[in-house]
């Protein structure tokens, strides 16, 4: 929580951060969004170390945002429509528990939230294979590497960024066209 602004943290992972950063960049109420690495247990990873799976950390994106324009529910909203809720450990073609999808929650509040969603998603069969999303307590988070902050925006013609960060943001603005910052509706 970043007290001094009055602000609420949420950290969320949904696969490859560039794919979940590039997205919520363009929500109206988040005022910054980190890429980072949490879930683990070796201290301080490299992206080349989560990449093999082996320090047990998702790749995430932890997300300071004012509660008061965007609610945590509205987050998870967008979260669970951009990305794949029901593949384990996979996200299309990024296979591996760096790719899980997860949500490390700051409060009892959260934690609330996010399960009564995932059960009434569930609930409503909204997919058509049960949610696998894991919802947990934030331990440590750790900020990816600098050349991995604002990736899409610096990278859009990466080929990676065209074929498979593109499509989510352009999802948000078919499906959240009320949540959208001025900068993206602009
Ligand atoms: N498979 C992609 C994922 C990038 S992401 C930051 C790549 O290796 O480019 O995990």
């Amino acid at each position: 929580m970043d007290n001094t602004k009055g602000l609420e943290t949420a950290t969320l992972g949904g696969g490859c951060f560039w794919c979940l950063e590039a997205v919520y960049e363009n929500v109206r109420g988040v005022h910054k969004v980190v890429s980072g690495y949490a879930g683990g247990h070796r201290p301080n990873p490299t992206y080349e170390q989560v990449c093999t799976g082996a320090t047990g950390h998702a790749e995430v994106v932890q997300l300071s945002f004012d509660s008061a324009t965007i609610s945590y529910q509205e987050l998870l909203d967008i979260f669970f429509d951009i990305h794949d809720p029901t593949t384990l450990n996979r996200q299309g073609a990024d296979m591996g528990t760096q790719y899980r999808s997860a949500i490390f929650y700051h409060s009892e509040q959260q934690r609330s939230i996010a399960e009564t969603t995932i059960e009434k998603l569930n609930a409503t069969q909204y997919r058509k294979t049960p949610i696998v999303t894991q919802v947990q307590p934030l331990e440590v988070f750790y900020p990816a590497e600098a050349y991995h902050q604002q990736y899409f925006r610096k990278n859009p013609a990466q080929p990676y960024c065209r074929a498979v960060v593109a499509p989510k943001v352009s999802k948000l603005r078919a499906h959240f066209p009320a949540v959208l910052n001025t900068q993206a509706a602009g």
